[in-house]
Order: structure tokens, then sequence, then C-alpha cells
């Protein structure tokens, strides 16, 4: 994927029309769309496809099954024009594998600490061992929380010069900027963005926030 303005689109909006016309909008601006379950059990699969044709995709299916379930979800994902997907790191190294083999070309990205209050509980205390068995399984990067920096910067320590998407900017209270200055290469910004009165304006906004600390 690019690293232009570092900065990724969750569109959980669930009105296919109204997801596309923000996708349309700030297409330009952010270096990738992620779409989540929400838009897919909404609008179909397909819209894995026609946003594809505006950004690359990212599919957030937090993938987390046996290694052929999880090779069927990725191999589907990458043919329908995703550029990257997010598993699950706690399925265990040989559904890691099939990940990264499923994959080809597309990027494999495993969740380590996750953004919400409820991620100090399971995710947090095994996050490094999860960002270590990923760097040996050789995903592509890992996602960690914008919610606490200081976790970013942990994974970072761990995983060399992988990437890093980080979510809950905004909505969540995390700051982009911080984000990135923590060690995250890509801020993913969800509701502060698509449920804005000018999803471009706030877009730019983001990106105009981050190129500060670049
Ligand atoms: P907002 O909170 O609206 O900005 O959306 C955040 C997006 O990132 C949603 O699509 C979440 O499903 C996703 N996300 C998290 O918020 N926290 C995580 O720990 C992991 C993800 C993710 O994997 O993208």
């Amino acid at each position: 994927m690019k690293m232009d303005s570092r900065l990724v689109l969750a569109l959980d909006e669930t009105d296919g029309e109204k997801a596309l016309r923000i996708a349309e909008s700030v297409g330009d601006i952010v270096d990738a769309i992620k779409i989540n379950w929400p838009l897919v059990l909404s609008e179909g699969p397909q819209m894995i496809t026609r946003l594809s044709e505006l950004s690359e995709v990212i599919c957030d299916f937090k993938v987390a099954d046996i290694p052929n379930t999880v090779r069927l979800i990725v191999e589907n994902s990458v043919s329908r024009g995703a550029s990257a997907i997010i598993v699950h790191a706690f399925a265990g190294d040989d559904s890691l594998r099939a990940a990264v083999e499923a994959s080809g070309d597309a990027e494999v990205y495993a969740v380590t600490e996750m953004s919400h209050p409820g991620g100090r509980m399971f995710t947090a205390p095994n996050a490094e061992d999860m960002a270590r068995l990923g760097v040996e399984c050789g995903v592509d990067g890992f996602i960690a929380p914008a919610t606490r920096p200081d976790r970013i910067a942990a994974i970072r320590e761990v995983i060399g010069d992988l990437k890093i998407l980080s979510p809950g900017v905004g909505a969540q209270g995390g700051k982009a900027s911080d984000a990135i200055s923590a060690g995250a290469t890509y801020a993913i910004v969800g509701r502060a963005i698509y449920g804005a009165e000018d999803p471009r304006a706030a877009a730019r906004a983001f990106a105009e926030d981050i190129r500060t600390v670049l």
C-alpha cells in the first residue's frame, strides 16, 4: 500500500450509496479505505471491488479461524480486489502462515492490542508475544492502538521496520499525529470522517495533523 498521507478511512457507513459518495470524495486524500463487516453485510462483498476502483482496500475481517478457513477468506478477499487483509494473531502460527501464503501480493496485518477499553483484558498482556509471532510468520504489519500511543511504541520495538496501522483516532479519543509520532505507519479514522458533515474537509484536517509530524 502507498504511504503518502498515512491516513486510512475506516468506512463503516452502512448505506452503500452514501459510502460510495464518501469514498469518492476522500479517495485522493487517504492512502487506503478499510472495509469491515458492517458495510459488507449491508451491501455485499461486491463493495470490496467497487471501492478498489477508487482506492486501495483493506479487508478488516479480523480473521480468526483454522488455517483452511483463513486461506479461503483471504483468497476470496484478494480476488475481489483487496490490497490488504486484517487477521487476528491469537489464532496461532499455522493460521497466520496460512494467511500469509494465501495473500499473494496483498499485505497481511495482524492484530496485537485492541484500541477499546476491553482490549486491555486479553490482547494487551499478550500483544508483544503476538507481535513476535507475526514477525516469525511473515506478516507485513500489525494493528496497534492510537488510544495508547505508548503501546504503539512498545510494539514498534518488537517488529522493527514492519508497518503499523493504528485505529482509535477521533471517536475513540486518540490523536493521529500522536499515533504516528509513537511509531505508527498509518492512522485509521472512521466515524470522525464518514460521520462528519463534510467528510472531505475532515479527512484533509487529519492528513494535515499527520503531516506536522512526518
Ligand atoms: P472509529 O472508531 O469510528 O474511528 O473506527 C475505528 C475502526 O477501526 C473500526 O472499523 C474498528 O473496527 C477498527 N479497529 C478498532 O477500532 N480497534 C482495533 O483494535 C482494531 C481495529 C481494526 O482492526 O481496524
